[in-house]
């Protein structure tokens, strides 16, 4: 089991740089990331979720203290595919997440997350691309299990599983479904 001490924002990239291991949170606008981050540690609002899609613009480090084991940062990554977002607002997005993906040498985990309902599309691959690119793991999280029925959800696992080779885990930030799942692939890309 795993017990969390504390955690905390402690800044955003580039002004702030990583000093421990880091697993990061990848995804569209509004698929779940910072509520996922919050549902992991016990917490109702350390990171800021929203219905409006957009809420989270920059590479947020959330410092993390795990009893009996090292500290390490669950980094909240800028959603992306909301409408009406201009085309410099999209290359500064994946500007950013380049920067931050390809040159930070300490990120361990990538999660990259897909509401169960919806198909991969060609910036989950690019993401995808962006972690072999930089021999990082990733690991694929289907977020909103609790929108959908148990039949469903056995259907929408395989057909994502035909459209990329990365592992899957299910989650629901409502029901608490999947966050052990969750931590032991993170606590297992922790471990060398
Ligand atoms: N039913 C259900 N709703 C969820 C779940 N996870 C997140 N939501 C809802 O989806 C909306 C977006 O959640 P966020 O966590 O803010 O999404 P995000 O990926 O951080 O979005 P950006 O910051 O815009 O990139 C909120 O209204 C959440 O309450 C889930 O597992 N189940
Ligand atoms: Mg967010």
């Amino acid at each position: 089991m795993i017990k969390i001490r504390d955690a905390r924002y402690v800044g955003r990239f580039p002004e702030r740089l990583p000093r421990h291991p880091q697993c990061a949170f990848a995804g569209r606008s509004n698929v779940g990331k910072s509520s996922l981050i919050n549902r992991l540690l016990n917490r109702k609002a350390l990171v800021k979720t929203s219905k409006q899609p957009g809420k989270t613009r920059t590479v947020d480090f959330f410092e993390v203290d795990l009893v009996g084991r090292p500290p390490l940062y669950l980094v909240d990554l800028p959603g992306y595919g909301y409408a009406r977002v201009s085309r410099e607002m999209k290359n500064a997005w994946e500007q950013l997440l380049r920067t931050y993906l390809l040159g930070e040498k300490d990120i361990r985990l990538l999660l990259l997350l897909v509401d169960i309902r919806r198909d991969l599309k060609d910036e989950e691959h690019m993401i995808l691309e962006l972690a072999r690119a930089s021999s990082m793991k990733a690991v694929l999280v289907a977020t909103k299990a609790d929108k959908v029925n148990t039949a469903q959800r056995r259907k929408r696992l395989k057909e994502l599983s035909e459209q990329c080779s990365a592992p899957f885990v299910l989650t629901s930030a409502q029901t608490g479904d999947g966050m052990n799942a969750v931590w032991a692939e993170i606590l297992g890309a922790l471990t060398p």
